[in-house]
């Protein structure tokens, strides 16, 4: 049996991979950070909160990773765990380099420590391209990342590249563009969006403010990502992988996809809010996935507007029943 180690296993990605990870016959462990409230709502809306083992510590205290490792003897992990909002690590940039940089060394450094047969994964992502230089981005991209998520998330990369040529770990770096599902927390513009278009739609909610509605970014569906990010650790040679689906859309038509499915018009709703700009902003992101469709036979499942009306629907429902 294949035993599995996912840090950030409470989050939107950790929770889908789980789930697929069960149904392949996986032994699946959890780091869980310490917080005073409930955060396994994510694990309990997939009906999985009984079938992982979850295991407490920080991915800033190497200690604690080396105890797991030691114990649960993984035959992969997969580090899911980040301080991941981009709005934050300017308001929070030391704790963000610290969980978000950092982190990703304490995890290698407890692999090397403890076995380094064990074969790693390395969520990184698109906005390590930033500023961009190449109108689709591929691998083979320069990076310019434009805020302190986006450092730190290159440190994580590099680091794994560096542990792979260095010590030959298994390792792989999965550079993710935005990806999304019902279990996208509250706060990035999606979710934001389907919610706001949920509670307009029954009469509870009047507005909604926004920031730079004119951003571009290539949006997939979580559940047909993580279907990449365990294709990468099956394969003979570690490598990097960009996962995106080739379609770009501002936010703007975004929010028209959610208000046209409840039969609203966006325009009477949206607010523009200075509050939400950012100090330096990723004008627009395209991923090009050829390298990953090729090699691993991943592919997008899921259309935007497929996953903007699940998202839609799913808010309602909640929203509906006063969760
Ligand atoms: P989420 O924000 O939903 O989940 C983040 C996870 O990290 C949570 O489980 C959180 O725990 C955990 N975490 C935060 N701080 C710590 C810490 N100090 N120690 C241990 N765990 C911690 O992110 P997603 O699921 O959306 O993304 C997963 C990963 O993929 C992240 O690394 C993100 O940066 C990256 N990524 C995401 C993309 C996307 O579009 N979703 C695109 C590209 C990369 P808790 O629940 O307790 O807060
Ligand atoms: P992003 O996602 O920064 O791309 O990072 P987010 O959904 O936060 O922003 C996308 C774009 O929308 C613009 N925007 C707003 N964003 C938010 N959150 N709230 C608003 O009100 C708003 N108005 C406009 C933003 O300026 C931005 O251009 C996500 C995270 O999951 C990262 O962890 C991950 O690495 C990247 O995706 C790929």
């Amino acid at each position: 049996m294949k035993t599995a180690f996912i840090t950030g296993i409470t989050g939107q990605d950790g929770a889908y991979l789980a789930k697929l990870l069960l149904e392949k016959g996986y032994k699946v462990h959890g780091l869980l950070a310490r917080r005073s409230t409930n955060t396994l709502w994510r694990l309990e809306y997939l009906g999985i909160e009984n079938e992982v083992e979850l295991h407490d510590g920080d991915l800033t205290d190497v200690t604690s990773l080396i105890r797991i490792i030691s114990k649960v003897k993984p035959t992969e992990v997969y580090n899911l765990g980040a301080q991941s909002f981009v709005g934050t690590s300017w308001e929070q940039p030391i704790l963000t380099a610290n969980v978000t940089g950092v982190g990703v060394l304490n995890v290698l450094e407890a692999i090397r420590l403890v076995d380094p047969s064990i074969r790693f994964y390395q969520a990184s992502t698109s906005e390590m391209f930033g500023l961009i230089q190449e109108p689709m981005q591929s691998e083979k991209t320069p990076f310019y990342p434009r805020s302190p998520y986006g450092v730190a998330k290159l440190f994580g990369h590099w680091i794994t590249v560096n542990y792979r040529e260095s010590f030959n770990i298994h390792a792989s770096s999965g550079i993710l563009f935005n990806h999304e599902s019902p279990l996208r927390g509250i706060e990035f513009v999606t979710r934001k969006v389907t919610d706001a278009v949920a509670r307009i739609k029954l009469g509870k909610q009047k507005e909604l403010r926004l920031g730079n509605i004119d951003a571009k970014r290539d949006w997939g569906f979580a559940g047909d990502y993580v279907e990449a990010m365990w294709l990468m650790l099956q394969q003979d040679i570690p490598d990097d992988y960009v996962v995106a689906t080739g379609r770009t859309t501002t936010v703007r038509d975004m929010c028209k996809i959610a208000f046209d499915y409840v039969g609203l018009n966006y325009e009477d709703y949206v607010v523009i809010d200075p509050k939400f700009y950012r100090p330096a902003e990723v004008d627009v992101l395209l991923g090009n996935p050829e390298k990953t469709m090729k090699k691993l036979g991943w592919e997008p499942k899921t259309s935007l507007e497929e996953l903007i009306h699940m998202m839609v629907n799913a808010d309602l429902e909640r929203v509906k029943a006063g969760r």
